[in-house]
């Protein structure tokens, strides 16, 4: 299987997150892609290439001008404020205040954030973009006739929505590639996300459309990260309307569990009958992940990409998140190897 990186995501480097009234480490730091790098290369899964640029058009094709313009420009906005910290938001549009865009650096970070702990910082912008060009790429690979491909996206995108970033996200990678296949031609896409968190921004994306079906397995927002979305009530509306899947779960879920709910998914998207699949890959269900609560072992991993691959779609796996640094790069080169190895 042919994987798709970028040098480029390295510049996605802040120094803090606020993480339980701290400002710590960020758990999503560049080490995490290196590790995952260093699995593909052992077990020589295949090739990696560098991405292709598409340019802006396929970022304007999911996320709002005025917001992509306010990732270009907030690092720099706020350094001229004088402040001494990284960028990130204090204050938000909450319950009956007015949702209008204000000029000032600390209103935008505001407006735009959906949580607090993901700072904006000079390279962020770059490595965004090069993220997305690594999905776009992955997404050229698999519309080629490729079976399978990995796009090694860093930072993660499922978080991000059309005009929202937040949960170390801030282009939506899966959504982009999506888009893309069905602007070279396919009819329907499908996503299966299987990240530990609700992929709330893929959901919003999609929410009023039927050309793509979102399905996701995630901690249960009562207990998890992003809380405010990723029910099982939450289907689509309008012509969106059963499209989309939710499969919210308790603490402690262990493999037996999450593997229901995946071939439930899995038999929700075999009805769907899409061109192809998209699979939100984050490896944060592992039992020793720092900030999640599912119980999944190392081996599980190369049993579900096995169970990925019986739908025998064209499939894309993006890159999303994991934090069990040191195996991070077993577990996610895990699913890549069930998947080949069942085809
Ligand atoms: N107490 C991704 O996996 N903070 N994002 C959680 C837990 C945000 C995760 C706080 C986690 C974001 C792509
Ligand atoms: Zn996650």
């Amino acid at each position: 299987m042919k994987t798709v990186f970028s040098e480029d995501h390295a510049l996605r480097d802040a120094k803090t997150e606020l993480y339980g009234g701290e400002l710590v480490q960020p758990f999503e730091r560049p080490s995490r892609a290196r590790y995952i790098v260093d699995r593909l290369r052992t077990v020589e899964l295949g090739p990696i290439l560098p991405p292709e640029d598409h340019g802006m058009d396929p970022i304007l094709a999911i996320h709002d001008a005025d917001f992509v313009t306010f990732l270009q420009e907030a690092g720099e906005a706020w350094a001229a404020e004088g402040y001494k910290g990284e960028a990130i938001a204090t204050c938000w549009p909450a319950r009956r205040m007015v949702q209008k865009c204000p000029s000032h650096i600390d209103g935008k970070l505001g407006y735009y954030a959906l949580a607090a702990e993901t700072a904006i910082t000079e390279g962020t912008w770059k490595a965004a973009y090069a993220s997305a060009q690594v999905a776009l790429t992955g997404a050229d690979l698999v519309r080629g006739g490729e079976r399978g491909a990995f796009a090694l996206c860093r930072p993660p995108g499922h978080h991000a929505a059309f005009d929202m970033f937040g949960g170390y996200c801030f282009l939506n990678n899966a959504a982009i590639a999506a888009q893309s296949m069905l602007d070279h031609g396919a009819k329907r896409i499908a996503i299966l996300d299987v990240d530990f968190h609700h992929g709330n921004g893929t959901q919003d994306i999609f929410y009023t459309r039927d050309d793509v079906f979102f399905a996701s397995l995630h901690g249960a927002p009562e207990e998890a990260f992003p809380h405010f979305l990723g029910y099982a009530d939450e289907t689509g509306t309008g012509a969106g309307e059963g499209f989309t899947a939710n499969y919210p779960m308790p603490p402690d879920t262990p493999f037996s569990e999450w593997r229901k709910a995946l071939a439930s998914a899995l038999d929700r998207i075999a009805k769907y009958a899409p061109d192809a699949l998209i699979v939100s890959l984050g490896v944060d269900t592992f039992e020793t992940d720092p900030i999640s609560f599912f119980k999944l072992a190392s081996p599980d991993f190369t049993t579900y990409g096995g169970d990925i691959a019986d739908l025998g779609l064209p499939t894309l796996f993006v890159m999303e998140g994991g934090y069990d640094i040191d195996e991070i790069g077993l577990n996610t080169v895990n699913v890549l190897e069930g998947f080949v190895g069942a085809e």
